[in-house]
């Protein structure tokens, strides 16, 4: 499946911390936009689709929450717990986020712009792409 977590490498020092992020010596691919999530209700779940050309990197700058990734045969789940934890998405992985702290901020760096063309929001279309592949 094409996923991975990413160390992010912490500068730091006795004011504190601090996390760079420079493609492509940190980010496998060149960043195109960048977004962020933030509060998110309990109890909510976003997502539920994936994207056809996208790569992504996402990071939970404060608070936590976990990725649920289907390839359209395995499972994995993702908790990210810190600004130092990267998560890459690819291209074709059916991704859920779920279990927000409340203070989480998700933030994603994305390699296009956006497009809603690029989304596949309905499993059967996806599970139908994946397995004639
Ligand atoms: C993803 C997961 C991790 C825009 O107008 N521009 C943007 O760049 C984005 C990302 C979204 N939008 C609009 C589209 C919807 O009207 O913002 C609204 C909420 O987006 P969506 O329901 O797709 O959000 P999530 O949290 O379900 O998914 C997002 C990203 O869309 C997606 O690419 O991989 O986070």
């Amino acid at each position: 499946m094409d996923f991975r977590v990413i160390n992010l490498h912490e500068l730091g020092d006795e004011r504190g911390c601090l996390v760079a992020l420079e493609s492509p010596k940190h980010v496998p691919f060149d960043i195109k936009r960048v977004y962020y999530i933030y509060g998110t209700k309990p109890d909510v779940s976003r997502g539920a689709h994936a994207h056809q050309n996208l790569n992504q990197l996402a990071i939970c700058v404060s608070g936590s929450c976990v990725f649920k990734l289907f390839d359209g045969r395995e499972t994995n789940e993702v908790r990210l717990d810190s600004p130092t934890k990267g998560l890459f998405i690819g291209n074709m992985i059916w991704r859920e986020m779920h279990s927000f702290s409340e203070d989480c901020v998700l933030m994603v760096l994305a390699s296009r712009n956006y497009d809603e063309q690029d989304y596949i929001r309905d499993r059967d279309s996806f599970l139908k792409l994946v397995n004639q592949a």
